[in-house]
């Protein structure tokens, strides 16, 4: 039992008790309960051990196994705020119910398959997006698509192992150099497809914390100023006092396709002023990590300060001319040209910078799904050495067929590892259902 809404001013909670027992529990707190299951009814909350009223909410059940957990499942919506939810829980309780740990519904859900791991981190994921585009890639992750993914891999494998296997045991065939040629053509096409979902990592951590853009130039060239118009807002102090910003501003904006981290630095100069040394350093350790820096002038240094900025960040460079509107001497091409103050180019910049970010996420779309978690990627990785070791020992005829299986194996286990499930039938399956054994 637990509530699934968090405590604070709201109008409803909701709160779920799971188990073989309860509706029981459900049945002793509540004053009527529904006939039918899946349906909310209106029903009074009572204290089972005094009788006492608590609140007065909704109820629902849902018998197993078509339930979120697979078990029983009942759902009291009571009112919000701290005391009526408490209240209820309580009555829970001394009903019979015992307080779940955090994630016990996914992980009853996940013992009573419900879900796989894969989903049910992608529900976990979901509840934590912080950008559209995170919510994007965990709501495909929930939709079972990433696991069908992985699936597809583990199946592909299997179906490789079923090559090996024919190989091996009917040598007689001797299909020769042919099946040898199929057998490494399918290792290559299947480690291929296993780098092209390890390939989305990048894009997955993009999705999740934004890609990190980073304003740079000596100070006084409007980057503050640039800062601000970006974001909307008068985030960071703007003044025609150089070395004015000295702590890196950051703003997470959550721009469609890809969020981004827009950071404002300190100018990069040689200060004598140590606070402003210190913001040097800051930005110098943000332009190193940066998949984007702005590159701003509004003079005649931008191609110098593009030059400067080659060497301390392998990031994307944007050049921008800043302060359009003040009539300057030519100086050079920029990428963009930008008035903070009239707001001219800035859609442009915009555009511009959402191109510059989506060329570091490797083409990936939140929309095909992203590997979203270390654990994902790390099994996917595990699985694409394992084909490449079989695939060279393949290719030189270096191992026995038996020894070189091994390496198919474990990438069939680290996908079952990674998808959670374990069959172990399913070699000698593919190999009686696609190959004609009777002949
Ligand atoms: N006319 C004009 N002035 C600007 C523009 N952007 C910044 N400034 C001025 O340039 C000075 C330095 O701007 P600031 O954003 O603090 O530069 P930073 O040191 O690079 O952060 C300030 O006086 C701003 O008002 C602009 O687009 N047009
Ligand atoms: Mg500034």
């Amino acid at each position: 039992m637990a509530q699934s809404t968090t405590a604070g001013r709201s109008a409803l909670a909701v709160l779920r008790v799971s188990g073989p027992d309860a509706c029981g529990v459900g049945q002793r707190v509540c004053e009527h309960w529904p006939h039918e299951p899946r349906r909310l009814g209106r029903s009074r909350f009572r204290d089972p051990t005094s009788g006492e009223i608590l609140d007065d909410g909704l109820v629902a059940w849902f018998p197993s196994p078509s339930s979120y957990t697979g078990e029983d499942v009942v759902e009291i919506h009571t009112h919000g705020g701290l005391s009526a939810p408490a209240a209820v829980l309580g009555a829970l309780i001394r009903a019979g119910a015992h307080a779940a740990v955090p994630g016990e519904f996914t992980q009853r859900a996940l013992w009573n398959g419900k879900v796989d791991l894969v989903r049910a981190e992608a529900i976990g994921d979901l509840i934590d997006a912080r950008t559209q585009a995170a919510r994007r890639a965990a709501i495909h992750g929930v939709s079972g698509a990433m696991t069908a993914r992985f699936a597809e891999l583990r199946d592909a494998l299997i179906g490789l192992e079923g090559l090996l296997a024919f190989d091996l045991d009917f040598p007689e065939e001797d299909a020769g150099q042919i099946a040898r040629a199929e057998i490494l053509a399918a290792a290559t096409t299947v480690e291929e497809r296993i780098l092209a979902v390890i390939r989305t990592a990048p894009a997955a951590t993009i999705a999740a914390h934004g890609a990190l853009v980073v304003l740079a130039g000596v100070p006084n060239s409007g980057k503050s100023s640039l800062f601000n118009a970006l974001i909307g807002q008068e985030r960071a102090i703007t003044s025609a006092v150089p070395g004015t910003t000295r702590d890196a501003i950051e703003v997470l904006v959550d721009a469609d396709p890809w969020p981004y981290r827009l950071v404002d630095t300190a100018g990069l100069r040689d200060a004598h002023d140590a606070i402003e040394r210190a913001g040097i350093e800051t930005a110098t350790r943000y332009l190193a990590g940066a998949d984007v820096v702005i590159a701003c002038d509004c003079a005649a240094g931008l191609a110098s300060v593009v030059s400067s900025l080659g060497t301390q960040t392998g990031a994307v460079i944007i050049s921008v001319r800043t302060k359009a509107d003040v009539p300057s001497p030519p100086s050079g091409s920029a990428d963009f040209v930008v008035s903070a103050r009239t707001g001219d180019g800035l859609a442009a910049l915009r555009e511009g910078l959402l191109r510059a970010i989506a060329s570091r996420t490797g083409g990936a779309s939140g929309d095909d799904g992203l590997i979203m978690r270390e654990r994902q990627r790390s099994a996917l990785e595990l699985a694409a050495r394992e084909v490449a070791a079989f695939r060279e020992a393949w290719a030189a005829g270096a191992l026995p067929a038996p020894v070189a299986a091994t390496h198919i194996r474990a990438a069939v286990l680290a996908l079952d590892e990674l998808i959670g499930t374990v069959t172990v039938d399913d070699v000698l399956a593919r190999v009686f259902a696609s190959f004609c054994v009777g002949k």
